[in-house]
């Protein structure tokens, strides 16, 4: 049998990646709350409830877990709804939290890389009209300020906003996050609004502290024309990666704002960040057709002879992460992964997906790509959005009534593969021996 590894970089980051109102539990004061008590919103009318109780304090038994695991770093979410409750107060109780989980990682050798807004806000925000209203990237700063100055102690890699595409897309076009709009030209306005609260959040961090590394998390989805030779096909797949894939973190390169048929030039935007953060998780065909002008022309799909996941919601298609890294090194900036991962109840797909997806990562530090870390979605199960509690991330198991945390054999393998910074023939042939050959020929 051959023995051998992969070798990733000395110092590559390992970890997993959370988000606060997917783990802590009882956020009562966001738009997310209200948003789960309205009937329909949520699969199954599944409520986020206590979570993974990370708010009542579990997050310590979770970060062992995460330490015992061999991982050096996490990536978690502050709750701006907690912090400012109401427009003039600050609840420093709230930051004093999140301060000493910034301190338990650093006890735990883990690098923390918190992100300031991860899809919620609170409800003054959305009373003011939410991403829509240009007027909210004015307290957006001024939370980022009070945060980094509340964590800077033990932070300074931080994600302004998390994919904020998915969360103009899923509240504005789709209607599936709050406040359920489904219209273009809101979905066009928040996502200037937040490339610009991006911009002016980076440049508030770096005010605060001037060694911080600031970079937004991308959610890539990769989007190839079926038939390549089409010039239709070539064209609507185009036109979506460029509006989903590209526009914020160009915009964050060159400053400028590609809209279809316009340009925004800001004035403050461009090189506002320190690093490409990427959330990968699946790719898509895409056909040329007339009947969806709503989604430039395009009909997205799966690959027929893909793998897919438990609930359907991805493909196994690994070679999307070698291209989102390729996408990525255009930037000439260090790359982090910021999430990556599976919904898996049974741990059926999850070893051979991670084993997958990081021989990518592998191969592209090979060409000398500059991947700095990987942050594996998630630690634990958690309260998943509009699918609720029906998909389950985690390396561990969440039973959602008593909170009890069940090991997946995924645990093991990933901490392996932290643990010998690499994927080894040995932890190949143990997890996913149908891997065997293809990785490690003889
Ligand atoms: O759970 C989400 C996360 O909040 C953002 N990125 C995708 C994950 C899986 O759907």
């Amino acid at each position: 049998m051959a023995q051998a590894i992969f070798h990733f970089p000395r110092g590559f980051l390992w970890g997993a990646a959370t988000s606060s109102h997917q783990v802590e539990g009882h956020n009562f004061n966001n738009n997310w709350w209200a948003w789960e008590q309205e009937s329909g919103r949520i699969l199954n009318g599944d409520k986020s409830g206590a979570a993974c109780d990370w708010w009542g304090g579990r997050w310590r038994e979770d970060f062992d877990r995460a330490a015992e695991g061999g991982q050096n770093a996490h990536r978690f979410s502050i709750e701006w709804s907690r912090i400012q409750p109401v427009p003039d107060k600050w609840d420093e109780s709230a930051l004093d939290r999140y301060r000493e989980m910034a301190r338990g990682l650093y006890e735990r050798n883990m690098t923390p890389l918190v992100t300031l807004h991860h899809f919620t806000e609170p409800l003054w925000i959305s009373e003011m009209g939410g991403w829509e209203n240009e007027a909210v990237i004015e307290p957006f700063v001024r939370y980022v300020r009070k945060a980094v100055e509340a964590l800077k102690e033990f932070v300074n890699l931080w994600v302004t906003i998390n994919e904020p595409n998915v969360l103009a897309v899923s509240a504005y076009l789709w209607g599936t996050f709050p406040p359920g709009k489904k219209d273009m030209g809101a979905t066009l306005r928040v996502m200037v609004n937040l490339a610009k609260a991006h911009a002016a959040a980076y440049h508030a961090i770096h005010e605060v502290q001037r060694t911080a590394r600031v970079g937004m998390a991308h959610h890539l989805r990769p989007m190839l024309p079926t038939r390549a030779w089409s010039p239709f096909d070539r064209l609507s797949a185009g036109l979506l990666s460029g509006l989903f894939n590209d526009f914020f973190a160009r915009g964050a390169q060159e400053g400028i704002l590609r809209l279809p048929g316009r340009r925004i030039r800001l004035s403050n935007g461009a090189n506002t960040q320190d690093f490409i953060g990427i959330n990968y998780y699946t790719q898509d065909l895409v056909t040329f057709d007339l009947s969806k002008p709503g989604d430039l022309f395009g009909r997205r799909y799966f690959p027929a002879e893909a793998q897919l996941s438990e609930t359907n919601f991805i493909a196994n298609l690994p070679q999307g992460m070698f291209w989102s890294l390729n996408w990525a090194r255009r930037f000439s900036l260090p790359i982090i992964i910021t999430e990556n991962g599976v919904e898996d109840s049974q741990d059926k797909l999850r070893p051979r997906y991670l084993i997958e997806h990081l021989h990518q990562v592998w191969r592209a530090v090979n060409f000398n790509y500059p991947v700095k870390g990987y942050f594996h979605w998630s630690l634990v199960d958690n309260f998943e959005w509009e699918r609720g509690w029906t998909q389950r991330f985690g390396l561990w198991e969440l039973d959602v009534q008593t909170l009890a945390r069940r090991k997946r054999s995924s645990v093991d393998l990933y901490a392996e593969i932290c643990k010998q910074n690499g994927i080894s023939s040995e932890t190949t042939a143990r997890f996913a021996p149908q891997l065997f050959e293809k990785l490690f020929p003889n």
